[in-house]
């Protein structure tokens, strides 16, 4: 049985307290962490198995970020050890590494977004990804003026949190609907945006209505920028896999009340989309910046040979 930080971490991810891609895989990782410091097993079996039970308590909780199922195959995939205790420290190591490498990994994507934010530039904004916020903050802090278009990103209006952290940073931000990005972006430099998985052609898997907001780009003439940690990339998709697109509740769309007021309709929530990498200008990953068409090639060096899913239980 997962212990009930497990459960409580796989809670708050469904219920989007933990929310973010980088976020979650952050979570997921020290979840396991604890179970594997919690437990009481005796024998290794009963401790792999274990761990197994706690990882996919947390995969199952939402199918389109790939973070999480990499951070889990990141801590339990060939497991070293021979005891109980060489097991657990080989999953406590890991989960510090993969914690210590995502800081990391997002410091450095910021310093190499932050290359393409010129003086003076007015970003536009979708959803709330910090990997996107990196490359914001440091470009101020290399002392570049920046101001941001932030769409509100309906249903669950993630936009807010960027506005506010955006105005943390000292960034002037104006706040639109969304259906109000396509008026603005004559005035913007770079549409700039985070992933939830990218897959082997390129395509961006992101918050819903970026593949939209790319399309208006597109005909606007402006450049769309996608900052996402390696962590992003989807192995699963170099050997013909797609990604699962999350539909959510109903009712972070409508309210009970209006939807009764209205009369018998079909209400859809999908939470995510799929950008075609003809209309991404780049992907800016800690590991450099890429056409999107190129990001195969760093897919399979980083995920070439990865088990697929190391918590289903062995035949
Ligand atoms: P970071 C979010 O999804 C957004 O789609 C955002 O672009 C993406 O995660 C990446 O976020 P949700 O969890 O990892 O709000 O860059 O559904 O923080």
């Amino acid at each position: 049985m997962p212990i009930e930080e497990v459960e409580e971490t796989a809670e708050a991810i469904e219920t989007m307290e933990i929310r973010g891609a980088a976020t979650i895989a952050g979570a997921a990782a020290a979840a396991l962490g604890s179970q594997a410091a919690a437990s009481e097993a005796t024998d290794p079996e009963a401790f792999e198995a274990e761990l197994r039970a706690a990882a996919r308590t947390l995969y199952q909780t939402r199918p389109t970020a790939v973070s999480l199922p990499n951070a889990l195959r990141f801590v339990l995939q060939d497991l070293e050890g021979s005891t109980v205790e060489e097991l657990r420290d080989t999953v406590l190591t890991r989960t510090q590494k993969f914690r210590a490498d995502l800081e990391h990994a997002q410091e450095r994507l910021g310093r190499i977004g932050a290359n393409r934010l010129r003086d003076g530039d007015v970003i536009m904004t979708h959803c709330h990804s910090t990997d996107a916020l990196a490359t914001v903050e440091h470009a101020v802090d290399a002392g570049k003026d920046i101001e941001a278009i932030v769409k509100e990103t309906r249903p669950r209006n993630q936009g807010h949190i960027t506005a506010q952290r955006l105005r943390e940073l000292g960034v002037p931000v104006t706040l639109i609907v969304d259906s109000a990005a396509h008026r603005y972006l004559n005035d913007v430099d770079h549409v700039l945006v985070g992933a939830d998985s990218i897959a082997a052609d390129g395509s961006v898997i992101n918050k819903i209505g970026t593949s939209g907001l790319a399309v208006n780009a597109r005909d606007r003439g402006t450049p769309i920028v996608v900052a996402a940690q390696t962590i992003k990339l989807h192995p699963g998709t170099l050997t013909g896999h797609t990604v699962e697109i999350e539909m959510r509740a109903e009712s972070e769309v409508i309210s009970k009340a209006d939807r009764e007021k209205i009369g018998e309709i079909t209400v859809k929530n999908p939470a995510f989309d799929v950008t075609p990498p003809r209309h991404v200008d780049a992907i800016i990953t800690e590991r450099g910046q890429y056409p999107p068409e190129s990001i195969v090639s760093l897919m399979r060096e980083l995920y070439g040979d990865v088990d697929e899913e190391p918590w289903a239980e062995p035949n």
